[in-house]
């Protein structure tokens, strides 16, 4: 989508800091980190939200919780630990619509969230 940030970010017209990329997922530092570690993984598709995802395209989940996974060992996060989010629509806060889930870790968190 033109008006996208993340779909800009994916055709490399706003530069990121990349942690993975393949044919169908990036990974990149967020701009605004909430922990020492944070990652934003998203499909090079555009998808609006998680309230988008359907049969044909919700496969693209599991392959960005396995690039999850090798990023976290990679970035020294696996052992302790870490935590996901997805932020979907108005009330859970999100501010870009192209789905993405939030990697964060190097410290610990609290719950319920804020
Ligand atoms: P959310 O609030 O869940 O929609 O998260 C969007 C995240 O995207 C937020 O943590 C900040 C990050 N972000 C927004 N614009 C940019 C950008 O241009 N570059 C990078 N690296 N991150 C961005």
């Amino acid at each position: 989508m033109s008006d996208c940030i993340f779909c800009k970010i994916v055709n490399n017209e706003i530069p990121s800091k990349k942690v993975y990329e393949d044919d169908k997922v990036l990974a990149f530092y967020d701009i605004s980190p909430e922990a020492p570690v944070h990652i934003v993984v998203i499909p090079k598709e555009h998808i609006q939200s998680a309230n988008e995802l359907d049969d044909n395209n919700v496969y693209i989940v599991s392959h960005i919780f396995m690039v999850i996974k090798k990023i976290a060992k990679e970035l020294g996060i696996a052992e302790k630990g870490y935590r996901v989010v997805n932020n979907c629509g108005e009330d859970g806060g999100q501010s870009v619509h192209h789905l993405h889930f939030h990697v964060l870790g190097g410290r610990s968190f609290k719950w319920p969230p804020g």
